[in-house]
């Protein structure tokens, strides 16, 4: 699948700083120092509806990962699924009366469109589930072989207990892993499983479904887990930097997709850090395409409203913390696009070499976003109060907001 185009990220004078970032696995902060190239691989959209207000909050915090890493002059290998065949995508065309492939490539392409907008970086390999499929097979059929997985009338199934770590990413209890399991796309109750925990990984085709061609294990189609894992191992390979999604994925998801890795490979962990953004709520609610609680960034810019402003409002907030969407938190965001665009647009302000760092600080401290807003909004507060003389801070501001937050002034 084809991306969406990448702003240009404009380089800033002096150095930026290794991220420290919480990581869910340890439940401490850990300070990433990758080699010249960081890898990254975030979860993508299931495309059946348009990309609300909590996906972009959890896209904006994986952008701002690989903002500081470019600041220190790495590069960044980004990889995003998009999880184009799932239940919910085949219940939602149902519903509609639509084409469930058209529905996926309608949202995807509403999908770029938002991230286009919001300034996020693209990733450099975006892979639908359906195309994944061809390398996805060959790694069940190895799962199998190796006494990792088994069949249960026709599915294939992953046997947890297989992996030694499993359990070390989410670090839930038994208890909570099968309550999560069973609202999150599995099934603990199917009689026959060696553990109710065990993900499908290969399901035999059912009738009126689509299915796909799976060589020794009969058509049908991948379970969700090892998807995400297929595309990462493909093109990031082990231990890569950062696995990232918001906290809804935290288990079964990230949990099963890096037993799944571990035990291909015998190597651990599959990432650095699993990274994870927290739930934005509507109404007291997390915001979601089953609920139907939504924002979508789509229908606020067909409102007229500035992708730049929208960018603020996921800014306003802490990418780990639980927060509720309000029309507050988007009028906060509009006014504080106001002022720093009237304060860059002066010929000449007070020096932005301190602010640079402030920003530069805030952000590798487990991306202090609202730390980083509020070090602007004092420049800005002196730029309106007293102005000054250095005729480069303008510039270096606008080009230190749009290099480390992605919002353009
Ligand atoms: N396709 C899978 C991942 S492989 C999936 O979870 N898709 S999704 O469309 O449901 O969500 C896309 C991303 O947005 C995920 O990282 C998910 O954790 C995050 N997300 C979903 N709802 C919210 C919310 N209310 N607040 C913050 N992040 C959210
Ligand atoms: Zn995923």
């Amino acid at each position: 699948m084809h991306a969406w185009p990448a702003s240009e990220v404009p380089a800033l004078p002096g150095k930026g700083r290794d991220l420290r970032i919480h990581d869910t696995a340890t439940g401490g902060r850990v300070t990433l120092a990758p080699g010249p190239v960081a890898r990254i691989y975030v979860c993508g959209i299931t495309p059946y509806d348009a990309t609300h207000m909590g996906h972009a909050a959890t896209y904006n915090a994986f952008d701002l990962v690989q903002r500081v890493w470019l600041d220190t002059k790495r590069q960044v290998h980004y990889v995003q699924n998009v999880t184009d065949v799932d239940d919910p995508l085949l219940e939602r065309a149902i519903r509609d009366g639509i084409d469930w492939v058209g529905l996926a490539e309608r949202e995807t392409a509403l999908f770029r469109e938002d991230m286009t907008a919001l300034r996020m970086l693209p990733p450099q390999h975006y892979i639908g589930a359906v195309e994944a499929i061809p390398g996805i097979v060959p790694l069940v059929e190895r799962l199998r072989d190796s006494g990792a997985a088994y069949e249960l009338e026709g599915d294939i199934y992953f046997s947890v207990d297989a992996d030694p770590h499993f359990g070390q990413v989410s670090n839930y209890t038994t208890e909570l892993m099968r309550h999560l399991s069973a609202e999150r796309g599995g099934d603990p109750d199917r009689p026959g499983k060696k553990n109710p925990l065990d993900p499908m990984l290969w399901m035999a085709a059912r009738e009126g479904e689509p299915s796909w061609d799976g060589a020794s294990l009969g058509p049908g189609r991948p379970g969700w887990h090892i998807e995400c894992v297929a595309i990462a191992l493909d093109h990031l390979g082990m231990g890569f930097d950062v696995q990232g999604g918001g906290s809804d994925l935290i288990f079964p998801h990230h949990e099963m997709g890096a037993s799944h890795a571990q035990t291909l490979t015998g190597e651990f962990p599959m990432a650095k850090a699993y990274v994870h953004a927290g739930m934005v709520a509507l109404d007291g609610e997390k915001m979601s395409k089953s609920r139907g609680n939504l924002v979508f960034v789509s229908k606020l810019r067909r409102d007229g409203v500035d992708p730049a402003a929208i960018r603020l409002a996921l800014l306003s907030h802490r990418y780990r913390d639980d927060w509720e969407w309000t029309d507050q938190v988007l009028q906060d965001a509009m006014e504080r696009l106001g002022r720093w665009r009237a304060a860059v647009s002066r010929p000449d302000g007070p020096s932005a070499d301190a602010l640079v760092e402030e920003l530069r600080e805030a952000l590798s401290d487990d991306l202090d976003t609202p730390t980083a807003l509020a070090a602007v909004d004092r420049w800005a507060a002196l730029q309106a109060a007293e102005g000054g003389t250095d005729d480069s801070a303008p510039g270096l501001v606008s080009r230190a907001v749009d290099a480390l937050l992605g919002v353009a002034l």
